[in-house]
């Protein structure tokens, strides 16, 4: 299936804004130990209205969730609305997709996508799906939970290796996991010699915050795993733990093992896996095209989404500082947002956008968007354009905004900018300028 409509960004966000009207629901459901639920927030929200801001007043019009905070520094959130004028043409390459979560581009035009459910299916060229890929173990597929990201080896082409995380059922609870195979491609795909090279621990009885995103670093002799603290309080804490796994950025070699250089290797009181932490449940994750550095935005609490570069041995803050309030509201902590020793995030989202995919636009279709940080919204159902200048956010602008809730965003290479809807029937889109 290919179908193409072609849209204007502008005619999507004038339709957006109306027909739909933001409430945010409230009203304390953060029963027993659950620390935020998925009823009322996150990853849920009504969608926002929007569209009315004027270039260089902010695209954002709603009112905070914590007018009382106040950002660390000029345009740390914010920032001046952005119209690109660009007139799109958004192309349906797949459909029929149960949740799709990561996507992954095969040497020849074929396309790698998983399904939360458990699947991993290959998109061929024509837009028709293979049956699953056989081989993949079990996931936990409940809730946030399931088959999450996947990635090619940097030398996929000499050895065909794939990475992928899911979260793993085990014995008192489930946790995030990643295993690599060799994909056999054809009329009956699948895996072979599976290893499991990573488990984060400890495992916990959670069907929420999995992390999972996937980045090899330059050169690709490591690879960054994502995490997320579980959800519940008793993950929550272990977000400032360092023999705990949650709550952090991961760095290990292409097969488990620790990379010297890694922050805290040598101490006995914690995870030499561990690259930094203060994290909360990152599912955005990417490299800087030009400094190879690590970016990720942080999937935060109510009014908190924010985007980070990653470092070495840095603490960003969850749940100590964090902008925003708990989903159904109520501060988090003592409700700070600043703290010697941790990290400002570069900008963040009050109200939420609730995040997951992002990718650097260094393709060449699109000459406006050259250097923007692109980043998918699922309760916000629009994909976040930031413009920058080194480190700083300067501009921002929605595209698509009100047509899907997306999980993930990357760059092929083809220069399209592809994007999975998560839906019972997602799909994936692609888009290029119109007439281009
Ligand atoms: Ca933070």
């Amino acid at each position: 299936m290919r179908t193409t409509l072609a849209l204007s960004a502008a005619a999507l966000v004038a339709g957006a804004a109306a027909s739909g009207a933001c409430s945010k629901k409230s009203g304390g459901q953060n029963g027993g130990e659950v620390a935020a639920t998925q009823a009322g927030g996150e990853e849920s929200m009504e969608r926002p209205a929007g569209g009315t801001a004027r270039s260089g007043a902010p695209v954002e019009t709603r009112p905070p969730n914590v007018p009382s905070q106040k950002p660390a520094f000029a345009g740390q959130t914010r920032a001046p609305h952005r119209p690109s004028g660009v007139e799109l043409d958004v192309q349906t390459i797949a459909g029929g997709l149960e949740h799709p979560w990561g996507l992954a581009f095969l040497p020849g035009g074929e396309l790698l996508v998983t399904e939360r459910a458990g699947r991993m299916r290959i998109v061929r060229e024509d837009g028709s799906l293979s049956q699953p890929v056989a081989g993949i173990p079990e996931v936990d597929a409940r809730d946030q939970g399931g088959l999450l990201d996947v990635v090619l080896d940097p030398a996929y082409g000499d050895n065909q290796r794939i990475y992928w995380s899911y979260s793993e059922p085990r014995e008192g609870g489930n946790g995030t996991a990643v295993a690599r195979a060799r994909l056999v491609t054809g009329e009956r795909p699948r895996v072979e010699g599976v290893q499991v090279i990573w488990r984060m621990t400890p495992t916990l009885d959670s069907t929420k915050h999995f992390g999972g995103r996937l980045v090899f670093a330059r050169g690709g002799d490591t690879l960054f795993i994502t995490t997320g603290e579980r959800s519940i309080l008793a993950g929550r804490r272990q977000a400032q733990e360092l023999d705990s796994a949650l709550g952090k950025v991961i760095r290990v070699r292409p097969d488990g093992s620790i990379p010297p250089d890694n922050p805290l290797v040598g101490r006995d009181d914690a995870l030499p896996a561990i690259w930094s932490w203060g994290h909360r449940n990152v599912q955005a994750a990417a490299l800087h095209p030009e400094t190879g550095e690590l970016w990720i935005v942080d999937h935060g609490p109510q009014g908190g989404d924010e985007v980070n570069v990653v470092r070495k041995g840095k603490n960003y803050g969850w749940p100590v500082i964090t902008y925003g309030e708990e989903y159904g509201g109520g501060p988090i902590g003592e409700g700070i947002t600043a703290k010697e020793g941790m990290e400002q995030p570069l900008y963040y989202w009050d109200p939420v956008i609730a995040p997951s995919g992002m990718a650097f636009y260094d393709g060449d279709l699109f000459e406006a968007w050259k250097g923007s940080l692109l980043v998918g919204g699922l309760a916000g159902e629009h994909v976040a354009r930031l413009e920058l200048e080194g480190e700083r956010v300067v501009g921002e602008e929605r595209l698509l905004e009100g047509k899907a809730r997306f999980r993930d965003v990357r760059v092929g290479p083809d220069g399209a900018v592809y994007l999975l809807t998560d839906e019972d029937d997602g799909e994936i889109l692609r888009l290029v300028p119109r007439g281009g």
